[in-house]
Formats: C-alpha cells, sequence, structure tokens
C-alpha cells in the first residue's frame, strides 16, 4: 500500500463528523490520506512532532480542522513548510472564534483558511495542489469540475422550462 500523502488532522474527535468529509472526497480521488486526532491544547508534544515530521514521511498537503481556539491549523503550518488548509468548525453554540483564529496568521507563515466546515473545499484544494506534480490526477479533477458544470447547466435548463413544479417537489 502506498504511503499517505494527505493528513487530515482534527482537535477532537468531535470534530470528525467535520473532517471525515475531506478523507471521503480525498478518497473519491484515490489519494491516500491518513486521518489523526491532535490537540494544539491537549497534546501539544504530538502536534509538533507530527508537523516537523510530516515532509520527511512524504505528506504533500497538510488539512486541520479545530474549533474554540483553534491553535492546531495555524502552530501546524508554523512548524512545517507543507501547504496547510484550515477548516474552522462551526457549532450552533459557536461564535466566529476558529475562522477568525486560523485567517489573522501573521505575514511570513500561510495558512489556507476555508470557510466554517469547509471540509470538502479543503480536499478538493488539497487535489488541485497534488494535481501540478500529477498528470492523472489532474485529469480527473478537470473531469470532476466538468461533471459539476455539467449538473447546474442540466438544472437550469429544467428551471427555465418549469420552477414551480420543482418547487413543490
Ligand atoms: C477544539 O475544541 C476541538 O477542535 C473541538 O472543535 C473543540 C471541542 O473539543 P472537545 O471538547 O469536543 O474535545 O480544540
Amino acid at each position: 500500500m502506498s504511503k499517505p500523502i494527505v493528513g487530515v488532522i482534527m482537535g477532537s474527535e468531535s470534530d470528525l463528523d467535520i473532517l471525515s468529509e475531506a478523507a471521503k472526497v480525498l478518497d473519491e480521488f484515490n489519494v491516500h490520506s491518513e486521518v489523526r486526532v491532535i490537540s494544539a491544547h491537549r497534546t501539544p508534544d504530538v502536534m509538533t512532532e507530527y508537523a516537523t515530521s510530516a515532509k520527511d514521511r512524504g505528506l504533500k498537503v497538510i488539512i486541520a480542522g479545530a474549533g474554540g481556539s483553534a491553535h492546531l491549523p495555524g502552530m501546524t503550518a508554523s512548524h512545517t513548510t507543507l501547504p496547510v488548509i484550515a477548516v474552522p468548525i462551526k457549532r450552533d453554540n459557536h461564535g466566529h472564534e476558529s475562522f477568525w483564529s486560523s485567517i489573522k496568521m501573521p505575514p511570513g507563515t500561510p495558512l489556507a483558511t476555508m470557510p466554517e466546515n469547509g471540509a470538502k473545499n479543503a480536499a478538493l484544494l488539497a487535489v488541485e495542489i497534488l494535481s501540478l506534480n500529477d498528470e492523472a490526477l489532474s485529469k480527473q479533477y478537470e473531469q470532476y469540475r466538468q461533471k459539476q458544470h455539467n449538473s447546474v447547466v442540466a438544472t437550469d435548463i429544467a428551471v427555465q422550462k418549469d420552477w414551480r413544479s420543482i418547487l413543490k417537489s
């Protein structure tokens, strides 16, 4: 079995429902990922070891999700030169603290911050990055985008024809 090239990490098991969406998308593209629970606050030593060794272990991109103070994405980015994509976790009882914590990185340490709970786009951005050096993956991704395009065009035609019956169904 090939080695994982994307790390999907999250601050808590309670984030798994969101972050698993990223892993599922990567599976669809046959991109080998590893999924881990690593907390910046509860296991800071594990986070440091994970981020500092990630490149040598063969990872190419890291997707990091966390809620609350959300230090995991930013601190992971600080410990590696790999591209790190943040997924701010937003629950109904949360404010937007996780998003702001992720998007406000200081100049010099980039963190590609997705919308709140945007795990699917995080995986697609990872696929775009990996596609730069993988022709087969690039083709697969172009097909994915074309399929999405065709689906919207088909919906548009149906809506133009009879939007009232679509609304009822
Ligand atoms: C963050 O605190 C985690 O990423 C999670 O989103 C949030 C709550 O964690 P639990 O108390 O559910 O473990 O560090």
